[in-house]
Protein backbone atom coordinates (compact mmCIF):
# COMPACT_ATOMS: atom_id res chain seq x y z
CA UNK A 1 0.00 0.00 0.00
CA UNK A 2 1.45 3.47 -0.78
CA UNK A 3 1.79 6.24 1.29
CA UNK A 4 -1.55 8.25 0.37
CA UNK A 5 -2.52 12.09 1.20
CA UNK A 6 -5.55 13.46 0.01
CA UNK A 7 -6.07 17.27 -0.48
CA UNK A 8 -8.90 19.07 0.01
CA UNK A 9 -12.46 18.74 1.85
CA UNK A 10 -15.76 20.49 1.67
CA UNK A 11 -17.20 20.18 -1.41
CA UNK A 12 -18.92 18.34 -3.20
CA UNK A 13 -15.67 17.12 -6.13
CA UNK A 14 -13.67 16.79 -2.41
CA UNK A 15 -16.26 14.49 -1.46
CA UNK A 16 -15.65 12.16 -4.53
CA UNK A 17 -12.33 10.59 -3.10
CA UNK A 18 -13.02 10.43 0.10
CA UNK A 19 -15.45 8.34 -0.43
CA UNK A 20 -13.89 6.26 -2.30
CA UNK A 21 -11.36 5.91 0.31
CA UNK A 22 -13.73 4.59 2.54
CA UNK A 23 -15.40 2.18 -0.03
CA UNK A 24 -11.95 1.03 -0.42
CA UNK A 25 -11.75 0.40 3.13
CA UNK A 26 -7.82 2.84 2.67
CA UNK A 27 -5.74 4.56 5.09
CA UNK A 28 -4.80 8.13 4.18
CA UNK A 29 -4.08 11.46 5.65
CA UNK A 30 -6.42 14.22 4.32
CA UNK A 31 -4.94 17.74 4.16
CA UNK A 32 -8.13 19.91 4.94
CA UNK A 33 -7.64 22.88 2.91
CA UNK A 34 -9.99 24.43 1.18
CA UNK A 35 -11.00 25.90 -2.45
CA UNK A 36 -10.88 30.31 -2.00
CA UNK A 37 -9.47 30.50 1.37
CA UNK A 38 -6.07 30.88 -0.20
CA UNK A 39 -4.89 27.73 0.94
CA UNK A 40 -4.98 26.51 -3.27
CA UNK A 41 -2.71 29.36 -3.60
CA UNK A 42 0.37 28.63 -1.20
CA UNK A 43 3.73 27.79 -2.72
CA UNK A 44 3.75 24.82 -1.28
CA UNK A 45 0.49 23.91 -2.39
CA UNK A 46 1.08 25.38 -6.16
CA UNK A 47 4.18 23.24 -6.81
CA UNK A 48 2.35 19.76 -6.51
CA UNK A 49 -0.77 21.14 -8.43
CA UNK A 50 -0.43 24.19 -10.62
CA UNK A 51 -4.32 24.70 -11.15
CA UNK A 52 -4.43 25.42 -7.41
CA UNK A 53 -7.50 23.21 -7.44
CA UNK A 54 -8.33 20.39 -4.94
CA UNK A 55 -9.06 17.42 -4.61
CA UNK A 56 -5.86 16.28 -5.21
CA UNK A 57 -3.60 12.90 -4.16
CA UNK A 58 -0.48 11.94 -3.62
CA UNK A 59 0.66 8.01 -3.71
CA UNK A 60 4.41 8.60 -2.37
CA UNK A 61 5.80 9.91 -5.45
CA UNK A 62 2.75 10.50 -7.80
CA UNK A 63 0.74 13.00 -7.71
CA UNK A 64 -2.78 13.78 -9.73
CA UNK A 65 -6.05 15.99 -9.86
CA UNK A 66 -9.40 15.50 -10.92
CA UNK A 67 -11.79 13.94 -8.77
CA UNK A 68 -13.33 11.45 -11.12
CA UNK A 69 -9.74 10.46 -12.18
CA UNK A 70 -8.98 9.89 -8.81
CA UNK A 71 -10.98 7.55 -7.72
CA UNK A 72 -10.70 5.34 -10.97
CA UNK A 73 -7.15 5.09 -9.74
CA UNK A 74 -7.43 4.43 -6.36
CA UNK A 75 -9.82 1.14 -7.32
CA UNK A 76 -7.55 0.70 -9.96
CA UNK A 77 -4.52 0.60 -7.67
CA UNK A 78 -5.90 -0.96 -4.50
CA UNK A 79 -9.36 -2.16 -4.86
CA UNK A 80 -10.05 -6.43 -4.46
CA UNK A 81 -12.51 -8.31 -6.21
CA UNK A 82 -15.23 -6.98 -3.33
CA UNK A 83 -14.29 -3.56 -3.58
CA UNK A 84 -13.62 -2.54 -6.66
CA UNK A 85 -15.36 0.46 -7.81
CA UNK A 86 -14.68 -0.51 -12.01
CA UNK A 87 -16.63 -3.54 -13.66
CA UNK A 88 -14.01 -5.76 -15.56
CA UNK A 89 -15.88 -6.94 -18.25
CA UNK A 90 -15.36 -5.20 -21.47
CA UNK A 91 -18.90 -3.74 -22.11
CA UNK A 92 -19.61 -3.04 -18.76
CA UNK A 93 -15.85 -1.12 -18.31
CA UNK A 94 -17.18 0.85 -21.62
CA UNK A 95 -20.64 1.43 -20.23
CA UNK A 96 -18.89 2.65 -16.81
CA UNK A 97 -16.48 4.62 -18.83
CA UNK A 98 -19.18 6.40 -20.86
CA UNK A 99 -21.44 7.02 -17.62
CA UNK A 100 -17.99 8.65 -15.73
CA UNK A 101 -17.61 10.87 -19.05
CA UNK A 102 -21.09 11.78 -19.56
CA UNK A 103 -21.47 12.95 -15.75
CA UNK A 104 -18.25 14.75 -15.27
CA UNK A 105 -18.94 16.79 -19.32
CA UNK A 106 -22.36 17.14 -18.81
CA UNK A 107 -23.81 17.33 -15.22
CA UNK A 108 -20.72 18.97 -13.48
CA UNK A 109 -18.87 20.58 -15.47
CA UNK A 110 -21.78 21.69 -18.32
CA UNK A 111 -24.11 22.24 -15.78
CA UNK A 112 -23.55 22.33 -12.26
CA UNK A 113 -20.16 23.84 -12.43
CA UNK A 114 -21.81 26.80 -15.02
CA UNK A 115 -24.40 27.52 -12.22
CA UNK A 116 -21.96 27.89 -9.81
CA UNK A 117 -19.42 29.65 -12.05
CA UNK A 118 -22.07 32.75 -12.61
CA UNK A 119 -24.23 32.41 -9.36
CA UNK A 120 -22.21 31.68 -5.61
CA UNK A 121 -18.83 32.65 -7.90
CA UNK A 122 -20.09 35.35 -9.49
CA UNK A 123 -17.81 38.12 -8.20
CA UNK A 124 -15.29 36.26 -9.43
CA UNK A 125 -16.98 34.77 -13.30
CA UNK A 126 -19.19 37.42 -13.80
CA UNK A 127 -23.46 37.57 -12.92
CA UNK A 128 -25.08 35.91 -15.95
CA UNK A 129 -28.82 34.61 -14.60
CA UNK A 130 -29.82 33.57 -17.93
CA UNK A 131 -26.74 31.59 -18.30
CA UNK A 132 -27.67 30.20 -14.70
CA UNK A 133 -31.38 29.47 -15.72
CA UNK A 134 -30.34 27.60 -18.94
CA UNK A 135 -27.53 25.32 -17.06
CA UNK A 136 -30.34 24.56 -15.23
CA UNK A 137 -32.78 23.33 -17.60
CA UNK A 138 -29.46 21.71 -19.07
CA UNK A 139 -29.24 19.66 -16.30
CA UNK A 140 -32.93 18.83 -16.15
CA UNK A 141 -32.67 17.45 -19.96
CA UNK A 142 -29.54 15.74 -19.58
CA UNK A 143 -30.79 14.00 -16.42
CA UNK A 144 -33.24 12.44 -18.41
CA UNK A 145 -30.73 10.01 -19.91
CA UNK A 146 -30.00 9.06 -15.93
CA UNK A 147 -33.61 9.10 -15.47
CA UNK A 148 -34.38 6.79 -18.40
CA UNK A 149 -31.31 4.15 -17.10
CA UNK A 150 -33.16 3.78 -13.68
CA UNK A 151 -36.35 3.10 -14.43
CA UNK A 152 -36.05 -0.93 -14.64
CA UNK A 153 -35.61 -0.62 -11.19
CA UNK A 154 -31.78 -1.24 -11.00
CA UNK A 155 -29.95 -0.34 -7.83
CA UNK A 156 -26.88 1.46 -9.43
CA UNK A 157 -25.64 2.58 -12.76
CA UNK A 158 -24.42 -0.44 -13.83
CA UNK A 159 -27.27 -2.79 -12.44
CA UNK A 160 -26.15 -4.44 -8.66
CA UNK A 161 -22.62 -3.02 -9.17
CA UNK A 162 -22.08 0.15 -7.18
CA UNK A 163 -19.09 1.80 -9.32
CA UNK A 164 -17.30 4.69 -8.97
CA UNK A 165 -19.98 6.04 -11.87
CA UNK A 166 -22.52 6.14 -8.38
CA UNK A 167 -20.40 8.30 -6.50
CA UNK A 168 -19.65 10.88 -9.36
CA UNK A 169 -23.22 11.09 -9.88
CA UNK A 170 -24.24 10.98 -6.39
CA UNK A 171 -22.34 14.11 -5.82
CA UNK A 172 -24.21 15.83 -8.97
CA UNK A 173 -27.65 15.05 -8.17
CA UNK A 174 -26.68 16.39 -4.20
CA UNK A 175 -25.11 19.89 -5.83
CA UNK A 176 -28.56 20.55 -8.14
CA UNK A 177 -30.56 19.57 -4.65
CA UNK A 178 -28.68 22.26 -3.62
CA UNK A 179 -29.30 24.65 -6.27
CA UNK A 180 -33.07 24.00 -6.26
CA UNK A 181 -33.03 22.17 -9.08
CA UNK A 182 -36.36 19.63 -8.77
CA UNK A 183 -35.41 15.78 -8.87
CA UNK A 184 -37.68 12.90 -9.98
CA UNK A 185 -38.69 10.71 -7.57
CA UNK A 186 -37.00 7.86 -8.15
CA UNK A 187 -33.85 9.39 -7.41
CA UNK A 188 -35.24 10.19 -4.14
CA UNK A 189 -34.95 6.25 -3.72
CA UNK A 190 -30.93 5.73 -5.42
CA UNK A 191 -30.05 8.82 -2.85
CA UNK A 192 -31.81 6.78 0.39
CA UNK A 193 -29.76 3.65 -0.86
CA UNK A 194 -26.44 5.03 -1.45
CA UNK A 195 -26.59 6.96 2.23
CA UNK A 196 -27.26 3.47 3.58
CA UNK A 197 -23.59 2.50 2.55
CA UNK A 198 -21.30 2.50 5.13
CA UNK A 199 -18.58 4.05 2.81
CA UNK A 200 -21.06 7.06 1.68
CA UNK A 201 -21.16 7.68 5.66
CA UNK A 202 -17.50 7.48 6.14
CA UNK A 203 -16.71 9.49 3.64
CA UNK A 204 -18.96 12.11 4.27
CA UNK A 205 -17.73 12.46 7.44
CA UNK A 206 -13.69 12.56 6.59
CA UNK A 207 -15.37 15.40 3.52
CA UNK A 208 -17.73 17.53 5.33
CA UNK A 209 -16.63 17.50 9.33
CA UNK A 210 -13.44 19.10 8.84
CA UNK A 211 -13.63 23.49 8.29
CA UNK A 212 -14.66 24.37 5.02
CA UNK A 213 -15.62 27.23 2.82
CA UNK A 214 -19.30 27.84 4.27
CA UNK A 215 -20.35 28.60 1.19
CA UNK A 216 -19.96 24.90 0.43
CA UNK A 217 -20.86 23.48 3.90
CA UNK A 218 -24.68 22.92 2.97
CA UNK A 219 -24.06 19.90 0.41
CA UNK A 220 -24.35 17.92 3.36
CA UNK A 221 -26.31 15.13 3.80
CA UNK A 222 -28.67 16.37 5.79
CA UNK A 223 -29.45 18.80 3.69
CA UNK A 224 -30.69 16.74 1.52
CA UNK A 225 -32.22 14.31 3.17
CA UNK A 226 -34.72 16.91 4.56
CA UNK A 227 -35.40 18.78 1.35
CA UNK A 228 -36.54 15.25 0.24
CA UNK A 229 -38.74 14.01 3.33
CA UNK A 230 -40.57 17.00 2.69
CA UNK A 231 -42.48 15.86 -0.38
N1 LIG B 1 -12.61 19.11 -12.52
C1 LIG B 1 -12.00 19.27 -11.22
C2 LIG B 1 -12.56 20.53 -10.59
C3 LIG B 1 -11.82 20.88 -9.32
C4 LIG B 1 -12.29 22.21 -8.77
O1 LIG B 1 -12.79 23.09 -9.49
N2 LIG B 1 -12.11 22.37 -7.48
C5 LIG B 1 -12.50 23.61 -6.83
C6 LIG B 1 -13.29 23.25 -5.58
S1 LIG B 1 -14.67 22.22 -5.92
C7 LIG B 1 -11.25 24.34 -6.40
O2 LIG B 1 -10.33 23.74 -5.89
N3 LIG B 1 -11.15 25.65 -6.62
C8 LIG B 1 -9.95 26.35 -6.20
C9 LIG B 1 -10.19 27.66 -5.63
O3 LIG B 1 -11.18 28.25 -6.09
O4 LIG B 1 -9.45 28.09 -4.74
C10 LIG B 1 -12.28 18.03 -10.35
O5 LIG B 1 -13.32 17.39 -10.53
O6 LIG B 1 -11.43 17.69 -9.52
Amino acid sequence: MGDLTLWGVGTTRTMRPHWAMHELGLNYTTMPISPRSGETQTKEFTALNARQKVPLLQDNDFVMGESAAIVSYLSGAYSTSETSLIPTSSVDYAQWLEWCFFLVTELDSASLYVIRRHSDLKHIYGDAPEVVLQAAAYFTKQLLHVESALADGRNYLLGDFFSSADIILTTCLTWAIFYNICLPRQFHAYLRRIAERPGYKRGYAANFSQPSDPSTAVFRVGHWEDLLALE
